[in-house]
């Protein structure tokens, strides 16, 4: 794959990577205490959750505070409950009766470990943990905390995670979007993501729009990406079993059409990126003229991160 993203990068990506690398290294130290291990179901929890996860979504968690003038401190239990919530819907959708899959984050999958009696009450101890995270979180109020568990429960469910993989699991039944499963499978919890981490630092409500426009667009643009990296990348490279999607007629690059869908997957990939760096270009002066863009600048590193991760595939 020889294309790249075509995405210009705004800040000096070296001290944004070490900037993303310090506050993946809080995360994981903070997931270390908030699962502790009190029996089989927590050994299990900890064994996907503190695996080599790129943390993500509890970044995105973190700069959107930052970008509302918020502190990394009084984000961290909100990006790990973000953190937590992406771990246990990793560890059900790669059980049997799901994607069946056998390699995650580097590792073993946790139901080939544990078993799956106990891999699923791992992903209910981490689902229920993450909401716990967020109640008992001693930086949050109230009225914070509320706000943060329903943005939560909305990604998570009936339109959330839940939705966009049955939809994935049936995707070759009728009128399915491509938009659709992937706003539900990634798109949801990236702007949840982004607005809990907006709600820690006391965000005006009216930049909401503004957050769900950047996690929709980015989510689009990842889910695309990782489409893509399930259908051409070795499982050493990508970290999990790949080759999942294929044959599913919503996969962005289906059918007998090769590598000219996987063109079309990288081209939108690359057309929602821009959509989710422009998002707070027009908005609040608050945010879009600040001297940093932290959201916008993860856009661009997503952009970097997967056009190295597709060289290295070659
Ligand atoms: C009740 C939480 C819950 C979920 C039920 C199983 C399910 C519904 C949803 C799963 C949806 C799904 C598989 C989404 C995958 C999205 C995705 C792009 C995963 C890979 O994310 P990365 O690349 O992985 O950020 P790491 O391992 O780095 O975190």
């Amino acid at each position: 794959m020889s294309q790249g993203t075509g995405v210009a990068s705004r800040t000096d990506q070296t001290a944004f990577r070490g900037k993303i690398d310090k506050i993946r290294r809080e995360v994981d130290a903070r997931l270390d205490m908030l699962v502790p291990i009190t029996g089989e179901p927590s050994r299990a929890a900890r064994h996907s959750l503190l695996a080599p996860g790129k943390r993500l979504r509890a970044v995105m968690t973190v700069l959107a505070a930052e970008q509302c003038g918020g502190s990394p401190e009084d984000a961290l239990d909100t990006a790990c409950a973000v953190e937590m919530i992406h771990t246990a819907s990793l560890v059900f959708d790669d059980l049997p009766a799901m994607d069946d899959a056998l390699l995650r984050r580097g590792m073993p999958t946790p139901h080939t470990v544990f078993g799956d009696d106990v891999a699923i009450l791992a992903g209910i101890g981490l689902l229920n943990g993450a909401f716990g995270a967020v109640a008992q979180c001693a930086s949050l109020n109230a009225n914070q905390k509320t706000q943060i568990i329903s943005v939560l429960s909305e990604a998570v469910g009936w339109h959330g995670l839940v939705l966009g993989q049955a939809l994935d699991l049936q995707s070759d039944q009728a009128d399915t979007t491509l938009e659709d499963i992937h706003y539900g499978k990634t798109g949801a919890l990236f702007v949840a993501a982004s607005l809990a981490g907006a709600v820690t630092a006391d965000a005006n409500s009216s930049l909401n729009s503004l957050f769900v426009q950047y996690g929709r667009a980015l989510g689009h643009a990842y889910q695309a990406f990782d489409d893509v990296l399930d259908h051409v990348a070795d499982e050493e490279v990508a970290g999990k079993s790949t080759g999942r999607d294929i044959g599913k007629h919503t996969a962005a690059f289906s059918g007998a059409g090769g590598s000219l869908c996987v063109d079309t997957a990288l081209s939108r990939a690359r057309g929602h990126l821009e959509v989710a760096k422009s998002a707070f270009a027009d908005g609040d002066e608050d945010i879009s003229q600040s001297a940093s863009a932290p959201l916008a600048d993860l856009a661009d590193h997503i952009g970097i991160y997967f056009d190295k991760t597709f060289e290295a595939d070659r």
